[in-house]
C-alpha cells in the first residue's frame, strides 16, 4: 500500500494527500515529528530530509528541488488523473512557484503563529531553532506582531485566483489540474490552525475550496480528463 510521511499541517503534504484522496485509492498517513526527520533520511537512503515523502513497494518518490512536482507526477502517472495535461505545460508551471512563494509565504506564517496548539510539547524546541535558523531569532513573535498586514498580504495575492474562478469551477477550466490541488495545499496549511477564515470578498475561492475538499477523480470522465 502507498504510504505518505507527512506531518499533518504541511502545505505540501496536504496537496498530495488530497491527489492521493481524489484518485480514490487506499493509502497509509505516516506522521512524523517536524524535528525528526529520522524516517524520511532512512527511506531516501540519506538523500532527503523534508516531507513529503511517499513510498509504494520499493519505490521512494521525493522532490528534487524547489520547483520539482515529482510525487505529483508519479501519482498522475500511476492513477491517470490527468493533472498535467500537455496543453497546460509552462502555464502550470509558472502558477505552481507563484502559488508556492507567493501565496504560501504569507500563509504558512500566519498558521506557524499558532504553533503550540499542533506541535506537541517534546518537539517545540527542535520546532523553534528550525524556524529561527532559516527566518531570523524571533521570527514567530515578528509574524504575530504583523498578523494584520500578512493576511492583508495574503488576501491581494490572492484576488487573482479570485479572478480565475468567475466564470469557471476549477482555476483553469471545468476539471482540477494539479495547480488546483497545489494552491488547496498552500491554503489548507494557512487554515490549519482553525484560526482564519478565506478573505471574506473572496467569495469564488471560498466556493472551489468547498468543491476542492470534496472533489473526486471517479466523477469525471476519464476521457474528458485527458483531453
Ligand atoms: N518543494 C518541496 C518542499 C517541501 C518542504 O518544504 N517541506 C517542508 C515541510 S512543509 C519541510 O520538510 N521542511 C523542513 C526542512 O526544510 O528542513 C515539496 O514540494 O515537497
Amino acid at each position: 500500500m502507498i504510504k505518505l510521511v507527512q506531518f499533518p499541517w504541511s502545505p505540501f503534504c496536504i496537496v498530495q494527500r488530497r491527489i492521493l484522496e481524489f484518485a480514490g485509492v487506499r493509502f497509509k498517513v505516516v506522521n512524523i515529528p517536524n524535528g525528526d526527520r529520522s524516517l524520511v533520511w532512512r527511506l531516501t537512503r540519506q538523500r532527503y530530509y523534508q516531507v513529503p515523502v511517499l513510498k509504494e513497494g520499493k519505490t521512494v518518490m521525493f522532490e528534487m528541488s524547489d520547483d520539482s512536482q515529482v510525487i505529483a507526477k508519479y501519482l498522475d502517472d500511476r492513477f491517470k488523473l490527468g493533472l498535467f495535461p500537455r496543453h497546460w505545460e509552462g502555464v502550470q508551471s509558472i502558477l505552481w512557484r507563484c502559488i508556492e512563494s507567493e501565496i504560501e509565504g504569507p500563509g504558512f506564517k500566519l498558521n506557524d503563529i499558532y504553533y503550540r496548539e499542533m506541535v506537541p510539547a517534546s518537539d517545540r524546541l527542535r520546532f523553534i531553532r528550525h524556524k529561527e535558523r532559516k527566518f531570523g531569532r524571533g521570527c514567530l513573535e515578528q509574524w504575530r506582531a504583523h498578523q494584520k498586514e500578512l493576511l492583508q498580504e495574503l488576501a491581494s495575492r490572492l484576488l487573482p485566483f479570485e479572478e480565475m474562478l468567475i466564470d469557471k469551477p476549477f482555476l483553469l477550466e471545468s476539471r482540477p489540474r494539479f495547480v488546483d490541488f497545489d494552491l488547496f495545499g498552500v491554503l489548507g496549511n494557512f487554515l490549519y490552525s482553525g484560526h482564519y477564515e478565506l478573505p471574506r470578498p473572496h467569495t469564488q475561492l471560498k466556493l472551489w475550496y468547498q468543491r476542492m475538499a470534496a472533489v473526486k477523480f471517479a466523477s469525471f470522465d476519464r476521457e474528458k480528463l485527458h483531453s
